[in-house]
């Protein structure tokens, strides 16, 4: 920082709230749950103003992304007016820059009754100076859903005397002319000036420098298993002994993939225990008021395909074992236990056919072909908000269609199993 300011100035730097993002979750299929993650973007949000209120905080800054593309809730924008009053009436200066899924929302913050003291920077960009604090803000807006070049020259340059803190919503690192959401290096960045980049766009939280400060926040309040793992804010604050920064918790719901061990299980009952313990470690574990979960059953057991046929009777176990903890909740439940590797001998005839298909089917180039063809067929039928459950990119689809493609072995070789045995539990 060029001079010390005489006083000290904190904010909360957050991104990426996406409110009244449509559930892309497999929670849909439970309602309570559904209502659960519906609602905890705009908790989230409650908190995070309350963070501002409880501690005094003088702004709080939102790097883009607050809507996701349209509201879906006629009850947002009433909400939205009211917490901004909150923090007006409190004295906490509002910082917002528009990202590439609110950029062309401005049919939304025309229905919001802003307060003064929000400001919401335009594409052409700007900067506030708050005097008795010495603190330059400056952002600039997505002003279309694409950003192929740098937003960097459109920022003013520092302004003396002052500690400089830029908005910025961008995909960071990409190369110009592929990324169009707003690529820049982490090198201009730190060249143009500023004591603290105020970032937004990407989920995962990355402190990407120190001295300057150049902060990708994160989502914080993670919208699917895709964004599993504890969520927060940053909190900044700027005096005489320069800038610091400190992550604080804010998930309401905090989605995890876990994989329940089930190797060697012989009865039923190891199962069950082992998925009850996974239920129970979530619970104890969590730092987030609700754990939702996503259960992988693995390891190689005899039980496999009976694990692979039972997989409704073991979600609704799941679920009420869940239940009683009052915190936790099941999204789903994969079976992926696949038989001793022992085992495999050419004595009954649906090992030997299961071998053949994951050896020589499944690899097989042009059947490879025709299965990729079908899926992309299937996607193309989803919503478009869907679609990237199967991958963001070729390689993430090539490598959701073998997982796929070993799976259905394992699963008809556990029917044909099913048949043969004609037990039940
Ligand atoms: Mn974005």
């Amino acid at each position: 920082m060029p001079e010390e300011p005489a006083i000290a100035f904190r904010f909360l730097h957050t991104a990426d709230l996406h409110l009244d993002s449509p559930l892309k979750s497999l929670a849909l299929k439970d309602a309570d749950l559904a209502g659960l993650i519906g609602n905890a973007s705009r908790r989230v949000f409650e908190t995070i103003v309350q963070t501002c209120l409880d501690e005094r905080l003088d702004a709080l800054v939102i790097a883009g992304d607050l809507f996701d593309r349209e509201l879906r809730s006629v009850k947002t924008p009433a909400f939205l007016t009211r917490q901004l009053r909150l923090l007006h009436e409190a004295g906490v200066q509002v910082f917002m820059i528009r990202g590439n899924h609110d950029a062309e929302a401005s049919a939304i913050t025309n229905q919001l009754d802003l307060p003064p003291g929000v400001h919401v920077f335009t594409g052409r960009g700007g900067t506030v100076t708050l005097e008795e604090k010495a603190v330059a803000v400056h952002g600039v807006s997505f002003a279309q859903r694409h950003a192929p070049n740098s937003l960097l020259p459109k920022y003013k340059p520092p302004v003396q005397g002052m500690a400089n803190i830029g908005l910025m919503h961008t995909s960071i690192g990409g190369t110009e002319g592929h990324d169009v959401y707003a690529p820049v290096s982490v090198a201009d960045l730190v060249a143009h000036g500023f004591d603290y980049w105020a970032l937004g766009h990407i989920h995962k939280r990355q402190v990407h420098h120190e001295h300057p400060f150049i902060v990708m926040p994160g989502i914080p309040q993670g919208r699917s298993v895709r964004e599993a793992g504890p969520k927060s804010v940053t909190l900044g604050t700027i005096d005489e002994g320069g800038i610091r920064i400190e992550e604080r918790h804010t998930g309401i719901a905090e989605f995890s993939a876990v994989t329940v061990n089930v190797a060697g299980a012989t009865e039923i009952e190891d199962v069950r225990a082992a998925i009850r313990q996974s239920i129970q470690d979530s619970a104890e574990t969590t730092r987030s008021e609700h754990a939702v979960l996503r259960l992988s059953l693995r390891g190689e057991t005899a039980l496999a395909w009976r694990i692979r046929r039972d997989t409704e009777t073991r979600l609704e176990e799941a679920r009420e074992e869940a239940a009683a903890y009052g915190n936790v909740w099941i999204e789903s439940l994969g079976a992926h236990a696949a038989p001793p590797s022992g085992t495999i001998t050419g004595d009954d005839p649906v090992v030997e056919l299961q071998t053949l298909m994951q050896s020589q089917v499944i690899s097989d180039p042009s059947f490879v072909r025709d299965a990729a063809a079908e899926m992309d067929k299937l996607i193309k039928k989803l919503p478009p908000g869907l679609r990237d459950q199967f991958g963001g990119d070729e390689a993430e689809r090539d490598a959701m269609l073998r997982a796929v493609l070993s799976d259905g072995v394992e699963d008809v070789a556990a029917a044909l199993h099913a048949a043969g045995d004609g037990g039940t539990e």
